[in-house]
């Protein structure tokens, strides 16, 4: 890892908003890609999030880290190339009793970025109103995202939801968040993306029509 993305996990890590904001536009001046920065910075809120459950860190540190990730993201040049307007390819929200929703806007903002409509349902999304959504956009990508364990039993019902509204067939099921294989397998999802890039390149995939694959990035190690 370069020095200055291990100097950004560490800020971040810290909490140091200050610190973190130079070093990230120190990076995009020198040209480092916006992913890369974003990847940066998530494994500092993962260290974040490790803390807080060592109880080192408290719920207030949780929602500092969210804040320097929002600002992180007022920096990037991203929001500028979001595309509104277009045609829901891809339905997608958190799922419900969840509020985890920075990763979900992330993916959300950059497949627009690409071109591609998005049905953003926020967060805490009964089964219903996905099957809902589905129905009213005719979209046939449906992202589920979930950072809870409890989250999982939600992704399950969701999708039965989906099968028993007759479209599970016509409809592929993208999971991310805290997810995994034994996540994917136990939910019943076609894909399981860890990080917006291979969830952006799945749905693109799904949607130029490439077929069934399963697909998994890291192990997140949660169950
Ligand atoms: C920030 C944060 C919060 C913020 C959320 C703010 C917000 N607006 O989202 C606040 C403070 C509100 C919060 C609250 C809580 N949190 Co919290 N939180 C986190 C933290 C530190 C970072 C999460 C994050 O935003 N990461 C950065 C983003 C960019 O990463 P990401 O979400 O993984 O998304 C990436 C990919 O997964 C992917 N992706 C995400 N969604 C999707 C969807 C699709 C379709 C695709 C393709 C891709 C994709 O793309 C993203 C970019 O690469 C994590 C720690 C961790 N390890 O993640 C804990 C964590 C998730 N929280 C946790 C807990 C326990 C809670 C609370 C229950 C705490 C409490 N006692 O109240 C509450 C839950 C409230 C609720 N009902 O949801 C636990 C969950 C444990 C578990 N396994 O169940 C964690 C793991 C911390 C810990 N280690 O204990 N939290």
């Amino acid at each position: 890892m370069a020095k200055t993305q291990t100097m950004l996990v560490t800020a971040v890590q810290k909490l140091d908003e200050e610190k973190v904001a130079r070093l990230v536009r120190m990076s995009l001046q020198r040209g480092v890609s916006p992913l890369d920065i974003i990847d940066g910075v998530r494994q500092g809120m993962e260290r974040v999030g490790a803390l807080y459950e060592q109880e080192r860190y408290y719920i207030a540190d949780l929602i500092m880290a969210s804040l320097i990730f929002q600002r992180v993201l007022a920096i990037m040049p991203i929001a500028a190339r979001c595309k509104p307007g277009l045609k829901p390819q891809v339905v997608m929200g958190t799922v419900a009793g969840d509020i985890h929703d920075i990763g979900k806007n992330l993916t959300a903002g950059l497949l627009m970025a690409k071109g591609v409509g998005v049905a953003d349902l926020g967060v805490d999304v009964s089964p219903q109103e996905f099957l809902n959504a589905l129905q009213e956009t005719g979209a046939k990508v449906l992202g589920l995202s979930g950072l809870l364990t409890s989250s999982y039993d939600v992704m399950r019902q969701t999708i039965k939801a989906v099968a028993g509204g007759g479209l599970r067939d016509s409809v592929q099921v993208v999971i991310g968040g805290l997810v995994n294989e034994n996540v994917l397998r136990y939910v019943g999802a076609d894909y399981c993306a860890a990080d917006c890039a291979g969830g952006i390149e799945v749905c693109r995939q799904i949607l130029n029509a490439a077929g069934k694959r399963p697909y998994t990035e890291k192990a997140a190690g949660v169950i």
